[in-house]
């Protein structure tokens, strides 16, 4: 913190009562801005940050590991990766498997300057040599925002992806991959979300369940009713093979602007928290939502996907499936003790059900016909 243009990044251990154990601070060689992303322990304890550090306008991705202990650096130099141009690369979040290796996921502008913001992901191992390496080449400024693993180490990155071809205006996309444990793509077609008026659409964080599925939140500009183009939080939930189980949309109490941030998995629910606007526009509220009906979606075999729109709902949603046949569906709905409080037939590819006498909470819907289970 020399001058106004070198910060460095700091690193603090509170033991927890809150008094201070050690203190970092890292100062890159150019004397320039060093900022961290994202810190996280690995399996012995030790601990990880990246971000990003300059040297005269050209800003590299940087890793560095702390000992636990005593604070000390663990790798006798942090590991840097510059792109192929002498532009600014940096690391925006991390995951680090079972094997304590590292995963981390940002941007390179390849090209001079004025470049484009193209996605990397680099995979380190324990003593921060490079292991493997993902990157594409974006038509505009794509950048990874959140990157998670499952189980069995595949790795899976958010990206906001600008599918806009003019330099001067953006349709950012959310944009999910899978890759193995060796960065090799394993979807040969990434999903991506686009609302249905083409605005941006941006990705926030991204979770795996114990199960495989992956949960993508983000802020959608999906709504154009009233006369302006409204946020909403977005939630979509894909299975391990890439195929779309479920999407919510949370417009807050104004019908304005809302933006989730972070989410977790607790027992069966979704947590998703973030922020809402109040009848004051000018007011953010924060706000929590726990999903308990994008849980729990098994995908059976020959299984067709749904939709609740919206979710939650205050007085009626509508229900829609792909439906490839003439069958009849059931709709079984049942609170969350598992007690069936709602239950109709119907024919075609969507259905409404209304509030009535449901009292406010969660619930659980399952759709099947003669032949097939459609989602539980
Ligand atoms: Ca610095
Ligand atoms: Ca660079
Ligand atoms: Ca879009
Ligand atoms: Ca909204």
């Amino acid at each position: 913190m020399d001058s106004v243009d070198n910060n460095d990044i700091v690193t603090i251990k509170y033991d927890s009562n809150g008094n201070q154990q050690w203190i970092q601070r890292y100062n890159g060689s150019g004397n320039m801005r060093d900022e961290p992303s994202k810190i996280l322990i690995n399996g012995n304890g030790e601990i990880l940050i990246c971000g990003r550090t300059e040297n005269v306008h050209d800003d590299d991705c940087i890793l560095l590991k702390y000992e636990a202990s005593t604070g000390n650096p663990v790798w006798a130099q942090p590991a840097i990766y510059g792109g192929p141009f002498a532009n600014d690369d940096r690391a925006t979040n991390m995951t680090i498997d079972a094997s304590n290796n590292i995963y981390v996921c940002g941007y390179s502008q390849t090209g001079s300057a004025p470049a484009n913001e193209d996605p990397v992901v680099i995979k380190y191992d324990d003593s921060g040599n490079i292991q493997g390496f993902y990157s594409y080449v974006a038509l505009g400024e794509d950048e990874p925002v959140a990157i998670s693993h499952d189980l069995t180490g595949n790795i899976f990155v958010a990206f906001r992806t600008d599918v806009d071809p003019d330099p001067l205006t953006s349709n950012f996309n959310f944009l999910t991959m899978k890759f193995d444990s060796g960065l090799n793509p394993v979807w040969a077609t990434p999903p991506q979300y686009d609302s249905p008026i083409n605005q941006d659409d941006e990705p926030a964080d991204l979770i795996v369940s114990p199960n495989g599925d992956v949960y993508v939140i983000g802020t959608s500009e999906n709504d154009s009713s009233g006369g302006r183009i409204n946020k909403n939080w977005l939630t979509l939930v894909y299975s391990t093979s890439g195929s779309q189980l479920a999407i919510s949309n949370y417009d807050g109490p104004n019908g304005t602007d809302d933006s989730p941030n972070g989410l977790a998995i607790r027992g069966s629910s979704l947590w998703v928290c973030g922020y809402t606007e109040g009848t004051n526009n000018s007011q953010r509220n924060n706000t929590v939502v726990r999903y308990d009906s994008l849980i729990s979606v098994n995908e059976l075999a020959g299984l067709k996907s749904s939709i609740v729109y919206p979710n939650p709902f205050n007085q009626s949603a509508t229900i829609s499936i792909e439906n490839e046949s003439s069958e009849k569906y059931s709709l079984v709905i049942t609170d969350i003790a598992g007690a069936i409080v709602s239950e109709i037939s119907f024919f075609g590819n969507k259905t409404e059900i209304h509030k009535g006498n449901l009292a406010a909470g969660i619930y659980q819907y399952s759709i099947s016909a003669k032949s097939t289970v459609v989602k539980r």
